[in-house]
C-alpha cells in the first residue's frame, strides 16, 4: 500500500522537476559564479542553509504533525545550481535516528545545468509518537558545498478521541441511551416535534484528530429519524482541542426510536466511534390553543375572516364553523370555531357577530305627477345599505282622483329599524264640463216624474243630473225642467227638457142614481127627497169635485124635477150626472073612455073634479063631474082636487062622439067576442080602414088592407075598441073583450 503512494509521488516529482526546468528561474548569484557549479537548497523558497540544524516551518524543514496510523506527509525540496558551470549531483541522503520514519519519494536529477535546479521529496511517515529528526546530505561536485546537509523533523502524532453528551462522556460503543448524557432524546411528539442534542468532540491525543466529509453517519432501525448537524466536515481537531455537532430527532413514529451514530475519524485506535442513540416518539394529545377572538360588526353583512389557532402538531389551524356566511341577521349572532388538529384534538372558540344596520335608506327624489282625472302611482323604489333595491309603500288610496293637490308620503322601510319617507306631488285638474246630453219631449195625461238623465263626462264617467224642479209635474201645459250635471270637479252642463201634460180624458161618474118617483100625500103637495151623491173620478184628479143642482134632502114640488151633477177634472174635460125627480100625489087621477067611447070617467071617488080640453090644457068650465061626455072627440083630462092638493091625470081620448051610424043593411061584427084572442071580422060592405084604440084612447093599429082577422093575442087581456071604416065612409066601433 505505501509502496504504491510512492509510486505515485515518484511520478509526481519528476512531473514537477521537468516544469521547474522548463520554466527556470533567475539567480542573483549568477555573476558571482560564471563557470562553476553553485548549489543551493530551497524549501518553500526560502534558502536552507548547509548545515542548518533548526528545521524551520518557513523552508519546510519541519514537516509537521503526521499520524502514525494513517497517511503521510510529503515535502518538496529544490535543488538549485546558482552557478554557471553544470553541477552534478551525487547520492542524496536522510540519516539520524529517526531515519526510518522519513524516505526519499522522488528523486532529483543527476545533472542540473547552469543556472537551472532540479527537485526531490521527501515523505514523513512516522512509527510512533513523539519528535522525529533526521538529516539530509545531499552530496555534488559544487566546490564549497559539497555535502550540503540540514536538519529535518516532524511530529508523530495519535489523536484521541472522546465524545461527550451534556458534559457527560459517552463510551465507545455505547448501546444504552441516558439520558445523563443525551444520548437519550426523551419524549419527543411525532408530529412535529424535535430534538437536537450538542455532542463535544475532543481531541486528547497528539496531532489532529480529522473527520472527513460524510465522516459522521447513522446507522440502525430509526435512522431515518435523525439528522446531523452543528458542523461542517472534513475537519481537524487539533490536539487538546474540541468542536461540536448535533443530532436531530424527529421520530416518524411513536415508541423508541433507536439509531447509532458513528464517527469515523483518524484515532488510529477508535477508527469508528459509535454510540447508540435513542428517542420515544410521543403522539399528539395536545389541542390547538383557541384564540380569543374578538367582536366584529357590520351594518349589513359580516363574513367572518377564517380565525386560526396554534396547535403544538399541526402549527396554524383554520377555524371551521357550521355558520353560514355572511351572517345577514340583525343583532347578535355568537359565531362558534372549532379549531382541529387533525389527531382528534379539537377546541373551540366563540366570536361574537354584532350586525346592526343604522343607515336609513337613501331618500329618493320623487317627480311630481299631474292629470285630468285620476292619478294611481307606480311604486317608486331606494336603495338600501344593506336591503338594496327598497319599494315605498303608502297609506293613500290609489286611484287619486281628489282634484287638485295631494302630497302622497312614500314610506321606505329597510327593515331593520331604519326608514325614510319621500314626497310625492299628485296634481289633478279636471277642466272639462260634462257632455251637454239632448233629452227628448216627455208628454202625459196627468202627471210626469221624470227619470234623472244621465251623461258622460271625461273624469266622472256618467253623470246624473239634479234639477230642482219638484216631482211629479201636475202642470197641465209645458213646463221646462232644467237638468244640472256636476262633474264633482267644480265643471257643470245644463240642459232642458220639455214636459208637456194634456189631459184629455172626462171624468168618470158611478152610482148615478135613477129617476126618483116619491108619492107625497095630499097635505103639502111636496116632497124631501135624499138619495146617494153620485161619486166620480178621474184619470188625472184624485177627488174631482160635483156642482149640483140639488142636493140631497132638498124639498122637491110636485112635478119632474130635473137633478144634475157636474163634474169638472179642472183640466177642461167634464161629465155630467142626470136624473129626474118625481114627486106625484097620491091622489093618481086617471082618466078613462067610458064603454060608449064618448065620454071619460075619472077613477077617484073623493074630491073634486074638474076636465081639462088637453088640445088647450084649459078648464073646461063646468065640467066637474066624475064623468065627463064632452061635445066632440078628443083629448080629456081630470084634475082632481082633494085637501088643496090637485093630480091631473093623463089625457084619454073621446073618439065616439057623433059617429055615423052603419046602414040597417050593413052588418059588421066580430067574433068570437069575448076571445082568448083571435076576432074574425064578418061585414057585408068591404072595408077601407081598422083601428084599434085601447081604453085610453091610445091607437095601437091601423090598418088599410083587406082584413078579417085580429090578433090581440099579444095584448093583455082587457077592453078594446075597434073602429073600423067601410068604402061608403060609414064608421062602426066594436067592443072587444079578450078573456
Ligand atoms: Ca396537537
Ligand atoms: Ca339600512
Ligand atoms: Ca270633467
Ligand atoms: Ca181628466
Amino acid at each position: 500500500m505505501k509502496f504504491l503512494l510512492l509510486s505515485s509521488l515518484l511520478l509526481f516529482s519528476y512531473v514537477s522537476s521537468f516544469a521547474e526546468l522548463e520554466f527556470g528561474r533567475s539567480f542573483s548569484k549568477n555573476n558571482l559564479f560564471a563557470g562553476i557549479p553553485e548549489i543551493n537548497v530551497v524549501g518553500n523558497g526560502v534558502s536552507i542553509s548547509d548545515g542548518d540544524m533548526t528545521p524551520d516551518v518557513s523552508d519546510l524543514t519541519d514537516f509537521g504533525n503526521q499520524s502514525i496510523c494513517a497517511g503521510f506527509t510529503t515535502v518538496t525540496f529544490t535543488i538549485e545550481n546558482l552557478g554557471s558551470g553544470t553541477l552534478n549531483l551525487g547520492t542524496l541522503t536522510i540519516s539520524g535516528v529517526d531515519a526510518a520514519d522519513f524516505s526519499i519519494v522522488v528523486f532529483p536529477s543527476s545533472t542540473v545545468s547552469g543556472n537551472t535546479s532540479t527537485t526531490f521529496q521527501v515523505a514523513f511517515n512516522p512509527s510512533s509518537i513523539g519528535l522525529k529528526s533526521a538529516l539530509i546530505t545531499v552530496n555534488s561536485d559544487d566546490s564549497d558545498e559539497a555535502v550540503y546537509d540540514f536538519a529535518i523533523h516532524g511530529m508523530g502524532t495519535d489523536p484521541e478521541i472522546n465524545v461527550q453528551g451534556n458534559g457527560n462522556n459517552i463510551i465507545d460503543g455505547s448501546a444504552t441511551p441516558s439520558g445523563s448524557n443525551h444520548t437519550g432524546f426523551g419524549p419527543v411528539l411525532v408530529c412535529i416535534g424535535t430534538n437536537t442534542r450538542t455532542y463535544t468532540i475532543s481531541n486528547s491525543g497528539t496531532g489532529n484528530l480529522v473527520i472527513q466529509a460524510g465522516g459522521i453517519t447513522l446507522t440502525g432501525t430509526h435512522a431515518f429519524d435523525y439528522t446531523i448537524g452543528g458542523i461542517s466536515l472534513p475537519i481537524s481537531i487539533p490536539s487538546g482541542g474540541n468542536t461540536t455537532f448535533t443530532v436531530t430527532s424527529d421520530p416518524s413514529g411513536t415508541g423508541n426510536r433507536l439509531a447509532t451514530v458513528n464517527i469515523a475519524n483518524n484515532d488510529c485506535s477508535e477508527a469508528v466511534y459509535d454510540f447508540a442513540i435513542q428517542t420515544n416518539g410521543q403522539a399528539d394529545a395536545t389541542a390547538p390553543v383557541a384564540p380569543a377572538l374578538g367582536m366584529m360588526t357590520s351594518e349589513c353583512s359580516l363574513t367572518l375572516p377564517v380565525p386560526t389557532a396554534n396547535d403544538n402538531c399541526a402549527g396554524v389551524v383554520s377555524g371551521t364553523t357550521s355558520t353560514v356566511f355572511p351572517i345577514t341577521t340583525q343583532g347578535t349572532t355568537v359565531v362558534t370555531w372549532t379549531f382541529n388538529d387533525g389527531n382528534g384534538n379539537s377546541s373551540t372558540a366563540n366570536q361574537t357577530v354584532i350586525i346592526d344596520d343604522v343607515t336609513a335608506p337613501v331618500a329618493p327624489t320623487l317627480p311630481d305627477v299631474t292629470d285630468v282625472c285620476s292619478v294611481t302611482l307606480s311604486t317608486p323604489s331606494t336603495t338600501d345599505n344593506c336591503a338594496g333595491t327598497i319599494t315605498g309603500t303608502t297609506s293613500t288610496v290609489f286611484p287619486i282622483t281628489a282634484q287638485g293637490t295631494t302630497t302622497v308620503i312614500w314610506l321606505f322601510d329597510d327593515g331593520n329599524g331604519n326608514s325614510i319617507t319621500s314626497n310625492q306631488t299628485v296634481t289633478i285638474a279636471d277642466t272639462t264640463s260634462p257632455l251637454v246630453p239632448a233629452l227628448a219631449d216627455v208628454t202625459g195625461e196627468c202627471s210626469v216624474t221624470l227619470t234623472a238623465p244621465s251623461t258622460t263626462d271625461n273624469c266622472a264617467g256618467v253623470v246624473t243630473g239634479t234639477t230642482s224642479t219638484v216631482f211629479p209635474i201636475t202642470a197641465q201645459g209645458t213646463t221646462t225642467v232644467t237638468w244640472l250635471f256636476d262633474d264633482g270637479n267644480g265643471n257643470t252642463a245644463t240642459a232642458t227638457q220639455a214636459v208637456i201634460l194634456a189631459d184629455s180624458i172626462d171624468p168618470v161618474i158611478s152610482n148615478c142614481p135613477p129617476t126618483i118617483t116619491e108619492i107625497v100625500n095630499s097635505a103639502n103637495c111636496s116632497a124631501v127627497v135624499s138619495w146617494t151623491e153620485p161619486s166620480a173620478t178621474d184619470n188625472c184628479s184624485a177627488n174631482p169635485s160635483f156642482i149640483a143642482t140639488h142636493n140631497p134632502g132638498a124639498v122637491f114640488p110636485l112635478g119632474t124635477i130635473p137633478v144634475t151633477y157636474t163634474v169638472d177634472d179642472g183640466n177642461g174635460n167634464s161629465a155630467v150626472c142626470a136624473f129626474d125627480v118625481v114627486v106625484v100625489s097620491n091622489l093618481n087621477a086617471i082618466a078613462t073612455v067610458d064603454a060608449s067611447g064618448a065620454g071619460v070617467l075619472a077613477n077617484n071617488s073623493s074630491g073634486t073634479y074638474q076636465w081639462i080640453n088637453c088640445a088647450t090644457m084649459a078648464v073646461i068650465p063646468g065640467a066637474t063631474a066624475q064623468t065627463y061626455f064632452p061635445p066632440a072627440n078628443g083629448n080629456y083630462a081630470v084634475m082632481v082636487t082633494e085637501n088643496g092638493c090637485s093630480d091631473t091625470s093623463v089625457c084619454a081620448n073621446v073618439f065616439a062622439v057623433g059617429v055615423q051610424e052603419l046602414a040597417e043593411n050593413s052588418v059588421i061584427a066580430a067574433f068570437p067576442n069575448p076571445s082568448s084572442g083571435l076576432f074574425y071580422l064578418s061585414s057585408s060592405i068591404p072595408l077601407e080602414k081598422l083601428e084599434l084604440i085601447d081604453l085610453s084612447g091610445k091607437r095601437l093599429l091601423e090598418e088599410t088592407q083587406i082584413f078579417t082577422q085580429i090578433d090581440l093575442t099579444k095584448l093583455q087581456n082587457g077592453v078594446y075598441f075597434v073602429r073600423v071604416k067601410t068604402i061608403d065612409n060609414e064608421e062602426k066601433t066594436l067592443r072587444l073583450v079578450k078573456e
